[in-house]
Protein backbone atom coordinates (compact mmCIF):
# COMPACT_ATOMS: atom_id res chain seq x y z
CA UNK A 1 0.00 0.00 0.00
CA UNK A 2 1.19 3.33 -0.35
CA UNK A 3 0.79 6.38 1.08
CA UNK A 4 -1.58 9.38 -0.20
CA UNK A 5 -0.18 12.42 1.61
CA UNK A 6 -3.31 14.99 1.59
CA UNK A 7 -3.29 16.73 4.95
CA UNK A 8 0.70 16.41 5.21
CA UNK A 9 0.96 17.45 1.20
CA UNK A 10 2.70 20.60 2.34
CA UNK A 11 4.29 19.90 5.47
CA UNK A 12 7.90 19.96 3.96
CA UNK A 13 7.46 23.14 1.80
CA UNK A 14 9.17 26.21 3.11
CA UNK A 15 7.30 28.10 5.00
CA UNK A 16 4.50 25.27 4.98
CA UNK A 17 1.92 27.12 7.12
CA UNK A 18 1.60 30.46 5.94
CA UNK A 19 -1.67 30.69 3.79
CA UNK A 20 0.39 31.52 0.60
CA UNK A 21 1.87 28.18 0.79
CA UNK A 22 -1.44 26.34 1.34
CA UNK A 23 -2.97 28.83 -1.53
CA UNK A 24 -0.59 27.49 -4.04
CA UNK A 25 -1.50 24.00 -3.47
CA UNK A 26 -4.54 24.50 -4.50
CA UNK A 27 -6.11 25.26 -0.62
CA UNK A 28 -9.77 26.70 -0.53
CA UNK A 29 -10.89 25.58 -3.75
CA UNK A 30 -13.13 23.54 -1.35
CA UNK A 31 -15.02 26.54 0.78
CA UNK A 32 -14.91 28.44 -2.70
CA UNK A 33 -16.67 25.43 -3.91
CA UNK A 34 -18.64 25.30 -0.67
CA UNK A 35 -20.20 28.64 -0.73
CA UNK A 36 -21.57 27.75 -3.53
CA UNK A 37 -23.31 24.76 -2.50
CA UNK A 38 -26.32 24.39 -0.11
CA UNK A 39 -25.87 23.32 3.24
CA UNK A 40 -27.47 20.62 3.67
CA UNK A 41 -25.78 19.37 0.30
CA UNK A 42 -22.44 19.51 2.36
CA UNK A 43 -23.39 17.43 5.43
CA UNK A 44 -24.55 14.71 2.44
CA UNK A 45 -21.37 15.05 1.23
CA UNK A 46 -19.72 14.26 4.47
CA UNK A 47 -22.36 11.62 4.89
CA UNK A 48 -21.36 9.59 1.65
CA UNK A 49 -17.58 9.85 1.91
CA UNK A 50 -18.00 8.20 5.02
CA UNK A 51 -15.62 10.43 7.04
CA UNK A 52 -15.70 8.66 10.88
CA UNK A 53 -14.41 11.18 13.68
CA UNK A 54 -10.73 10.96 14.31
CA UNK A 55 -10.47 11.74 17.44
CA UNK A 56 -10.46 7.68 18.93
CA UNK A 57 -14.49 7.08 18.39
CA UNK A 58 -15.00 7.02 14.60
CA UNK A 59 -18.12 8.21 15.07
CA UNK A 60 -19.75 8.98 11.16
CA UNK A 61 -19.02 12.49 10.97
CA UNK A 62 -21.73 13.95 8.52
CA UNK A 63 -23.97 11.77 11.07
CA UNK A 64 -22.95 13.88 13.79
CA UNK A 65 -23.51 16.69 11.57
CA UNK A 66 -27.08 15.77 10.94
CA UNK A 67 -27.87 15.54 14.49
CA UNK A 68 -28.10 19.12 15.13
CA UNK A 69 -31.79 19.97 15.71
CA UNK A 70 -33.52 22.21 13.25
CA UNK A 71 -32.75 26.06 13.68
CA UNK A 72 -34.25 27.91 15.96
CA UNK A 73 -33.19 31.84 15.78
CA UNK A 74 -30.35 31.01 17.97
CA UNK A 75 -27.04 30.44 18.03
CA UNK A 76 -24.99 26.76 17.05
CA UNK A 77 -21.68 26.29 17.37
CA UNK A 78 -18.88 24.46 15.79
CA UNK A 79 -15.57 23.43 18.81
CA UNK A 80 -12.81 21.87 17.60
CA UNK A 81 -11.45 19.65 19.96
CA UNK A 82 -7.10 20.32 20.18
CA UNK A 83 -6.81 19.40 22.98
CA UNK A 84 -4.39 16.17 21.93
CA UNK A 85 -2.66 14.46 24.86
CA UNK A 86 -3.05 10.96 24.82
CA UNK A 87 -0.03 9.24 25.53
CA UNK A 88 1.48 8.18 22.21
CA UNK A 89 -0.97 10.79 20.56
CA UNK A 90 0.77 13.01 18.19
CA UNK A 91 -1.05 14.16 14.89
CA UNK A 92 -3.11 17.09 15.52
CA UNK A 93 -0.11 19.47 16.76
CA UNK A 94 2.31 18.64 14.08
CA UNK A 95 -0.89 19.14 11.71
CA UNK A 96 -2.11 22.31 13.49
CA UNK A 97 2.27 23.71 13.27
CA UNK A 98 2.59 22.50 9.68
CA UNK A 99 -0.43 22.76 7.81
CA UNK A 100 -3.00 25.20 9.94
CA UNK A 101 -4.84 26.63 6.95
CA UNK A 102 -6.29 22.64 6.26
CA UNK A 103 -7.79 23.07 9.55
CA UNK A 104 -9.05 26.34 9.07
CA UNK A 105 -10.41 26.07 5.71
CA UNK A 106 -11.88 22.95 7.45
CA UNK A 107 -13.70 25.25 10.03
CA UNK A 108 -15.25 27.60 7.63
CA UNK A 109 -16.49 24.95 5.43
CA UNK A 110 -18.03 22.95 8.21
CA UNK A 111 -19.75 26.08 9.84
CA UNK A 112 -21.19 26.92 6.75
CA UNK A 113 -22.78 24.06 6.38
CA UNK A 114 -24.03 23.42 9.66
CA UNK A 115 -25.22 26.90 9.91
CA UNK A 116 -23.03 28.33 12.54
CA UNK A 117 -21.22 31.64 13.02
CA UNK A 118 -18.93 31.40 15.57
CA UNK A 119 -16.44 28.78 15.96
CA UNK A 120 -13.79 27.77 18.14
CA UNK A 121 -10.42 25.96 18.03
CA UNK A 122 -9.91 24.46 22.02
CA UNK A 123 -6.08 23.78 22.01
CA UNK A 124 -3.91 22.08 24.81
CA UNK A 125 -2.70 24.49 27.15
CA UNK A 126 0.72 23.73 27.45
CA UNK A 127 1.03 23.56 23.29
CA UNK A 128 2.10 27.66 23.30
CA UNK A 129 3.98 27.30 20.17
CA UNK A 130 1.13 25.57 18.60
CA UNK A 131 -1.78 28.52 19.97
CA UNK A 132 0.53 31.37 18.32
CA UNK A 133 0.75 29.44 15.04
CA UNK A 134 -3.33 28.89 14.90
CA UNK A 135 -3.45 32.60 16.16
CA UNK A 136 -1.68 33.71 13.23
CA UNK A 137 -2.91 31.39 10.75
CA UNK A 138 -6.47 32.61 11.67
CA UNK A 139 -5.40 36.29 11.28
CA UNK A 140 -4.42 35.79 7.94
CA UNK A 141 -7.34 33.86 6.73
CA UNK A 142 -9.15 37.00 8.58
CA UNK A 143 -7.02 39.15 6.42
CA UNK A 144 -7.58 36.89 3.12
CA UNK A 145 -11.58 37.53 3.59
CA UNK A 146 -11.46 32.81 4.31
CA UNK A 147 -13.11 34.23 7.67
CA UNK A 148 -14.80 37.22 8.85
CA UNK A 149 -17.81 39.24 7.38
CA UNK A 150 -18.89 38.77 3.75
CA UNK A 151 -16.63 35.38 2.98
CA UNK A 152 -15.57 35.73 -0.65
CA UNK A 153 -18.57 37.97 -1.03
CA UNK A 154 -20.78 34.88 -0.08
CA UNK A 155 -22.86 37.31 2.37
CA UNK A 156 -21.56 35.01 4.87
CA UNK A 157 -20.37 35.67 7.93
CA UNK A 158 -18.05 33.31 10.56
CA UNK A 159 -15.58 34.65 13.45
CA UNK A 160 -13.14 32.08 15.00
CA UNK A 161 -11.55 32.19 18.48
CA UNK A 162 -8.82 29.95 19.28
CA UNK A 163 -8.67 29.12 22.96
CA UNK A 164 -6.16 27.41 25.45
CA UNK A 165 -7.15 25.19 27.51
CA UNK A 166 -5.28 24.69 30.99
CA UNK A 167 -3.59 21.35 30.54
CA UNK A 168 -5.94 18.84 31.44
CA UNK A 169 -6.07 15.19 29.81
CA UNK A 170 -10.04 15.34 30.63
CA UNK A 171 -10.60 18.18 28.50
CA UNK A 172 -10.19 16.12 25.57
CA UNK A 173 -13.51 14.25 26.75
CA UNK A 174 -15.53 16.44 24.33
CA UNK A 175 -17.82 17.80 27.80
CA UNK A 176 -15.23 18.35 29.66
CA UNK A 177 -13.27 20.51 26.95
CA UNK A 178 -17.35 22.30 26.96
CA UNK A 179 -16.98 23.27 30.39
CA UNK A 180 -13.52 24.19 30.52
CA UNK A 181 -14.66 26.51 27.37
CA UNK A 182 -17.32 27.87 29.29
CA UNK A 183 -14.64 28.99 31.95
CA UNK A 184 -15.94 26.20 34.63
CA UNK A 185 -13.29 24.08 35.93
CA UNK A 186 -13.66 21.13 32.79
CA UNK A 187 -14.99 17.60 34.29
CA UNK A 188 -17.06 15.37 32.26
CA UNK A 189 -21.03 15.84 31.25
CA UNK A 190 -23.85 13.06 32.09
CA UNK A 191 -24.96 12.57 28.23
CA UNK A 192 -27.61 12.42 27.10
CA UNK A 193 -28.10 14.83 25.80
CA UNK A 194 -25.22 14.73 23.45
CA UNK A 195 -23.66 18.32 22.63
CA UNK A 196 -25.48 18.43 19.02
CA UNK A 197 -28.29 18.53 21.31
CA UNK A 198 -27.12 20.87 24.37
CA UNK A 199 -23.43 21.75 24.04
CA UNK A 200 -21.29 24.95 24.50
CA UNK A 201 -23.85 27.23 26.46
CA UNK A 202 -26.44 24.72 26.32
CA UNK A 203 -26.78 25.43 22.48
CA UNK A 204 -26.71 22.83 19.78
CA UNK A 205 -23.25 22.30 19.24
CA UNK A 206 -20.57 19.99 16.68
CA UNK A 207 -17.33 18.88 18.41
CA UNK A 208 -15.31 17.40 16.37
CA UNK A 209 -11.30 16.47 16.02
CA UNK A 210 -8.79 18.65 14.32
CA UNK A 211 -8.21 15.61 11.94
CA UNK A 212 -11.71 15.39 11.02
CA UNK A 213 -12.05 18.43 10.32
CA UNK A 214 -9.11 19.06 8.09
CA UNK A 215 -10.37 16.10 6.30
CA UNK A 216 -13.42 18.33 4.74
CA UNK A 217 -11.75 20.47 2.53
CA UNK A 218 -10.43 17.75 0.10
CA UNK A 219 -13.52 15.84 0.37
CA UNK A 220 -15.48 18.98 -0.61
CA UNK A 221 -12.77 20.23 -3.32
CA UNK A 222 -12.67 16.16 -5.15
CA UNK A 223 -16.43 14.98 -3.84
CA UNK A 224 -17.17 12.03 -1.60
CA UNK A 225 -16.62 9.16 -4.02
CA UNK A 226 -12.70 10.31 -4.16
CA UNK A 227 -12.54 9.97 -0.41
CA UNK A 228 -14.83 7.04 0.22
CA UNK A 229 -12.86 4.83 -2.51
CA UNK A 230 -10.03 4.54 -0.26
CA UNK A 231 -10.04 2.21 2.77
CA UNK A 232 -12.35 -0.43 3.50
CA UNK A 233 -15.59 -1.01 3.16
CA UNK A 234 -16.66 0.40 6.56
CA UNK A 235 -13.22 2.42 7.13
CA UNK A 236 -13.45 4.92 4.30
CA UNK A 237 -10.24 7.21 3.41
CA UNK A 238 -7.21 7.79 4.83
CA UNK A 239 -5.88 9.01 7.86
CA UNK A 240 -2.68 10.02 9.80
CA UNK A 241 -1.09 6.91 11.45
CA UNK A 242 1.69 8.10 13.92
CA UNK A 243 4.67 5.78 14.42
CA UNK A 244 7.15 6.47 17.75
CA UNK A 245 9.03 4.35 19.55
CA UNK A 246 11.44 1.74 18.24
CA UNK A 247 11.02 2.56 14.76
CA UNK A 248 13.88 3.83 12.13
CA UNK A 249 11.85 6.85 10.82
CA UNK A 250 9.22 7.29 13.25
CA UNK A 251 6.86 10.25 12.34
CA UNK A 252 3.69 10.92 10.62
CA UNK A 253 2.23 8.43 7.98
CA UNK A 254 -0.77 9.09 5.62
CA UNK A 255 -1.90 6.50 4.67
CA UNK A 256 -5.60 4.54 3.86
CA UNK A 257 -7.55 3.23 6.49
CA UNK A 258 -6.94 -0.45 6.50
CA UNK A 259 -2.90 -0.26 5.41
CA UNK A 260 -1.20 -2.73 8.40
CA UNK A 261 1.39 -2.03 10.90
CA UNK A 262 3.60 -4.52 8.71
CA UNK A 263 3.34 -2.06 5.43
CA UNK A 264 3.88 0.79 7.65
CA UNK A 265 7.20 -0.49 9.08
CA UNK A 266 8.46 -1.18 5.59
CA UNK A 267 7.60 2.70 4.72
CA UNK A 268 9.88 3.42 8.14
CA UNK A 269 12.56 1.58 7.62
CA UNK A 270 11.39 -1.34 10.33
CA UNK A 271 11.84 -1.93 13.96
CA UNK A 272 15.44 -0.56 14.88
CA UNK A 273 18.19 -2.14 13.25
CA UNK A 274 19.23 -5.39 15.81
CA UNK A 275 16.25 -5.71 17.45
CA UNK A 276 11.94 -7.20 17.07
CA UNK A 277 8.54 -6.02 18.01
CA UNK A 278 7.75 -7.13 21.18
CA UNK A 279 4.36 -5.18 21.44
CA UNK A 280 2.53 -2.35 20.48
CA UNK A 281 -0.61 0.24 20.54
CA UNK A 282 -2.83 0.54 17.86
CA UNK A 283 -4.70 3.33 18.80
CA UNK A 284 -2.47 4.75 22.00
CA UNK A 285 -2.17 3.93 25.43
CA UNK A 286 -5.88 3.46 25.90
CA UNK A 287 -6.32 0.81 23.64
CA UNK A 288 -5.07 -2.77 24.54
CA UNK A 289 -2.34 -3.68 23.42
CA UNK A 290 -0.79 -6.10 20.42
CA UNK A 291 2.51 -8.28 19.79
CA UNK A 292 3.45 -9.25 16.69
CA UNK A 293 0.98 -11.27 16.11
CA UNK A 294 -0.95 -8.36 15.21
CA UNK A 295 1.42 -7.10 11.95
CA UNK A 296 -0.85 -8.38 9.74
CA UNK A 297 -4.62 -7.05 11.17
CA UNK A 298 -5.93 -4.50 9.04
CA UNK A 299 -5.66 -0.70 11.17
CA UNK A 300 -9.40 -0.41 10.15
CA UNK A 301 -12.01 0.53 12.94
CA UNK A 302 -13.74 -3.45 12.13
CA UNK A 303 -10.50 -5.40 12.03
CA UNK A 304 -8.51 -3.51 14.97
CA UNK A 305 -11.95 -4.18 16.89
CA UNK A 306 -12.45 -7.81 15.89
CA UNK A 307 -8.62 -7.94 17.10
CA UNK A 308 -9.35 -7.27 20.44
CA UNK A 309 -8.45 -3.22 20.65
CA UNK A 310 -9.92 -0.05 19.13
CA UNK A 311 -7.84 1.66 15.85
CA UNK A 312 -8.56 4.81 18.33
CA UNK A 313 -5.80 7.46 16.86
CA UNK A 314 -4.15 5.41 15.29
CA UNK A 315 -1.67 6.36 17.74
CA UNK A 316 1.49 3.18 16.96
CA UNK A 317 3.75 3.30 19.78
CA UNK A 318 6.39 0.31 19.00
CA UNK A 319 8.35 -1.44 22.33
CA UNK A 320 11.10 -3.97 20.72
CA UNK A 321 12.39 -6.46 23.08
CA UNK A 322 14.29 -4.33 25.65
CA UNK A 323 11.04 -3.14 27.08
CA UNK A 324 9.60 -4.00 30.07
CA UNK A 325 6.11 -4.39 29.47
CA UNK A 326 5.16 -4.17 32.98
CA UNK A 327 7.20 -0.53 33.48
CA UNK A 328 5.82 0.45 30.25
CA UNK A 329 1.87 -0.08 31.42
CA UNK A 330 2.98 1.46 35.25
CA UNK A 331 4.08 4.37 33.52
CA UNK A 332 0.55 5.20 31.21
CA UNK A 333 -1.09 3.92 34.74
CA UNK A 334 0.91 7.05 36.47
CA UNK A 335 -0.22 9.20 33.74
CA UNK A 336 -4.62 7.97 34.24
CA UNK A 337 -4.28 8.51 37.69
CA UNK A 338 -2.75 11.89 37.70
CA UNK A 339 -5.13 12.49 35.09
CA UNK A 340 -8.47 10.90 36.10
CA UNK A 341 -10.39 14.39 36.91
CA UNK A 342 -11.82 12.79 40.01
CA UNK A 343 -15.53 12.89 39.46
CA UNK A 344 -16.55 9.62 39.85
CA UNK A 345 -15.28 7.32 42.40
CA UNK A 346 -14.19 4.36 40.30
CA UNK A 347 -11.63 6.17 38.41
CA UNK A 348 -10.46 8.75 40.80
CA UNK A 349 -10.12 5.65 43.28
CA UNK A 350 -9.30 2.99 40.81
CA UNK A 351 -6.68 4.06 38.78
CA UNK A 352 -5.01 5.38 42.21
CA UNK A 353 -4.78 1.75 43.55
CA UNK A 354 -3.76 0.34 40.46
CA UNK A 355 -0.89 2.95 40.48
CA UNK A 356 0.01 1.73 43.71
CA UNK A 357 -0.40 -2.36 43.33
CA UNK A 358 1.87 -1.56 39.44
CA UNK A 359 4.53 -0.01 41.48
CA UNK A 360 4.84 -1.88 44.01
CA UNK A 361 5.37 -5.19 41.70
CA UNK A 362 7.88 -2.87 39.63
CA UNK A 363 9.51 -2.48 43.47
CA UNK A 364 9.88 -6.38 43.44
CA UNK A 365 7.48 -6.34 46.59
CA UNK A 366 4.63 -7.89 44.18
CA UNK A 367 2.66 -10.42 46.33
CA UNK A 368 1.30 -13.56 44.05
CA UNK A 369 -2.38 -12.31 44.26
CA UNK A 370 -1.37 -9.07 42.52
CA UNK A 371 -2.32 -9.83 39.26
CA UNK A 372 -5.67 -10.97 39.84
CA UNK A 373 -6.15 -8.16 41.96
CA UNK A 374 -5.30 -5.63 39.00
CA UNK A 375 -7.59 -7.51 37.03
CA UNK A 376 -10.11 -7.19 39.54
CA UNK A 377 -9.38 -3.58 40.13
CA UNK A 378 -9.78 -3.39 36.16
CA UNK A 379 -13.11 -4.69 35.94
CA UNK A 380 -14.71 -2.68 38.63
CA UNK A 381 -13.81 0.31 36.45
CA UNK A 382 -14.72 -0.99 32.97
CA UNK A 383 -18.21 0.37 32.19
CA UNK A 384 -18.57 2.08 35.67
CA UNK A 385 -16.56 5.18 35.24
CA UNK A 386 -18.55 8.36 34.27
CA UNK A 387 -16.29 8.66 30.82
CA UNK A 388 -13.85 6.57 28.56
CA UNK A 389 -10.92 7.95 30.98
CA UNK A 390 -11.48 4.96 33.33
CA UNK A 391 -12.26 2.37 30.69
CA UNK A 392 -8.82 3.42 28.67
CA UNK A 393 -7.09 3.48 32.09
CA UNK A 394 -7.81 -0.64 32.12
CA UNK A 395 -6.46 -1.09 28.43
CA UNK A 396 -3.46 -1.52 28.97
CA UNK A 397 -3.37 -3.67 31.98
CA UNK A 398 -5.87 -6.24 31.07
CA UNK A 399 -4.20 -7.15 27.76
CA UNK A 400 -0.38 -6.90 29.16
CA UNK A 401 -1.50 -9.19 31.73
CA UNK A 402 -3.32 -11.45 29.34
CA UNK A 403 -0.65 -11.30 26.87
CA UNK A 404 2.22 -11.34 29.08
CA UNK A 405 1.30 -13.02 32.63
CA UNK A 406 4.40 -14.65 33.22
CA UNK A 407 6.61 -11.23 32.75
CA UNK A 408 4.52 -9.63 35.78
CA UNK A 409 4.82 -13.24 36.91
CA UNK A 410 8.81 -12.90 37.00
CA UNK A 411 8.91 -9.51 38.81
CA UNK A 412 7.20 -10.95 41.57
CA UNK A 413 9.30 -14.34 41.93
CA UNK A 414 12.42 -12.60 41.55
CA UNK A 415 11.57 -9.71 43.46
CA UNK A 416 12.26 -7.10 40.58
CA UNK A 417 12.83 -5.58 37.21
CA UNK A 418 14.33 -8.46 35.09
CA UNK A 419 15.36 -5.46 32.56
CA UNK A 420 18.27 -3.72 32.07
CA UNK A 421 16.27 0.16 31.77
CA UNK A 422 18.90 1.66 30.13
CA UNK A 423 18.44 -0.85 27.29
CA UNK A 424 15.38 0.64 25.74
CA UNK A 425 16.17 4.38 25.76
CA UNK A 426 12.53 4.85 26.29
CA UNK A 427 12.14 5.25 29.90
CA UNK A 428 14.49 7.11 32.03
C1 LIG B 1 -25.51 12.62 19.13
C2 LIG B 1 -25.97 10.40 19.71
N1 LIG B 1 -24.16 12.46 19.17
C3 LIG B 1 -22.52 9.47 20.01
C4 LIG B 1 -21.23 11.56 19.46
C5 LIG B 1 -20.63 12.00 20.77
C6 LIG B 1 -19.16 12.09 20.40
C7 LIG B 1 -18.96 11.00 19.37
C8 LIG B 1 -18.33 9.75 19.90
O1 LIG B 1 -14.57 8.84 23.20
C9 LIG B 1 -12.74 7.64 22.36
C10 LIG B 1 -12.64 6.90 23.68
C11 LIG B 1 -11.14 6.99 23.99
N2 LIG B 1 -26.41 11.65 19.38
C12 LIG B 1 -24.59 10.16 19.78
C13 LIG B 1 -23.73 11.25 19.50
N3 LIG B 1 -22.46 10.78 19.66
N4 LIG B 1 -23.81 9.08 20.08
O2 LIG B 1 -20.26 10.74 18.85
O3 LIG B 1 -18.87 9.42 21.11
P1 LIG B 1 -18.36 8.24 22.01
O4 LIG B 1 -19.14 8.31 23.29
O5 LIG B 1 -18.39 6.97 21.24
O6 LIG B 1 -16.81 8.53 22.26
P2 LIG B 1 -15.97 9.63 23.08
O7 LIG B 1 -16.43 9.80 24.48
O8 LIG B 1 -15.85 10.86 22.26
C14 LIG B 1 -13.44 8.97 22.45
C15 LIG B 1 -10.56 7.00 22.60
O9 LIG B 1 -11.41 7.86 21.90
N5 LIG B 1 -9.21 7.48 22.56
C16 LIG B 1 -8.92 8.68 23.14
C17 LIG B 1 -8.22 9.59 22.57
C18 LIG B 1 -7.81 10.78 23.29
C19 LIG B 1 -7.41 11.87 22.64
C20 LIG B 1 -6.71 13.00 23.20
O10 LIG B 1 -5.54 13.04 23.12
N6 LIG B 1 -7.37 14.01 23.79
O11 LIG B 1 -7.62 11.93 21.33
C21 LIG B 1 -8.26 6.68 21.96
O12 LIG B 1 -8.46 5.60 21.52
O13 LIG B 1 -10.64 5.93 24.73
O14 LIG B 1 -13.02 5.57 23.47
O15 LIG B 1 -18.86 13.31 19.81
O16 LIG B 1 -21.17 13.21 21.18
N7 LIG B 1 -26.88 9.44 19.94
Amino acid sequence: MTLTPVLTDTWDKDRSWRLATYERAGGYAGLKKALKTEPADLVQAVKDSGLRGRGGAGFPTGMKWGFLPPPDGGPRYLVVNADESEPGTCKDIPLMLASPQHLIEGVAITSYAIGCDHAFIYVRGEVLHVYRRLLNAVEEAYRAGYLGKNILGSGYDLDVTVHAGAGAYICGEETALLDSLEGLRGQPRLKPPFPAVAGLYARPTVVNNVESIASVPAIVAKGADWFSSMGTEKSQGHGLFSLSGHVTKPGQYEAPLGITLRELLDLAGGVRQGHELKFWTPGGSSTPIFTAEHLDVPLDYESVGAAGSMLGTRALQIFDETVCVVRAVSRWTDFYAHESCGKCTPCREGTYWLKQVLHRIEAGEGQDSDLDLLLDLCDNILGRAFCALGDGATSPITSSVQLFREEYQAHIDGHGCPFDPSASALFA
